[in-house]
């Protein structure tokens, strides 16, 4: 590989032993692959809790279409943050359940409260919010606006 810097671990046997098992069960051949995600892993969460740090994800919503007014409620919401929304895929479950997985984008801190707006709609029984990547400038192209 180029452009590796190499670096010694010292680490007790058994702490050793433990990564070896975990790093076989997830598949990984090498130990330097499994701590190099683990050193972006770590790095990630430490930037993703900056609540202004610009990031890409996805708000998973699942909710009963039947209850209350929750489309109505989930249209303007959505409709009120479409600075955030890039796009979105619909899915019927069943029955009842409808499945929504918004591609967002924004603020950490805009994100979070997007989220916790569409939980608290009556009906909607998830909104998950799962963050896949700071946004760097060069991608405001992927909303319909640009980042508020
Ligand atoms: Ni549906």
């Amino acid at each position: 590989m180029d452009n590796v810097t190499r670096i010694g671990v010292s680490l007790e046997p058994d702490l050793l032993k433990k990564f070896d098992v975990s790093l076989e069960s997830k598949g990984y051949t090498s130990r330097s692959e499994a701590i190099r995600d683990l050193i972006r892993d770590a790095l990630a969460e430490e930037e993703w809790k900056n609540p202004d740090q610009f990031m890409v994800g996805t708000i998973t919503l699942l909710y009963d279409h039947d209850v209350g007014s929750v489309k109505e409620k989930l249209t303007t919401t959505q409709h009120e943050r479409h600075h955030h929304v890039s796009t979105t895929v619909h899915v019927h479950l069943d029955q009842n359940r409808c499945m929504e997985i918004l591609l967002v984008s924004g603020t950490l801190k805009d994100l979070q409260e997007f989220a916790n707006e569409l939980m608290s709609i009556r009906g909607v029984l998830r909104a998950k919010l799962t963050m896949a990547s700071p946004a760097s400038s060069h991608m405001h192209h992927i909303g319909p606006r640009h980042f508020k």
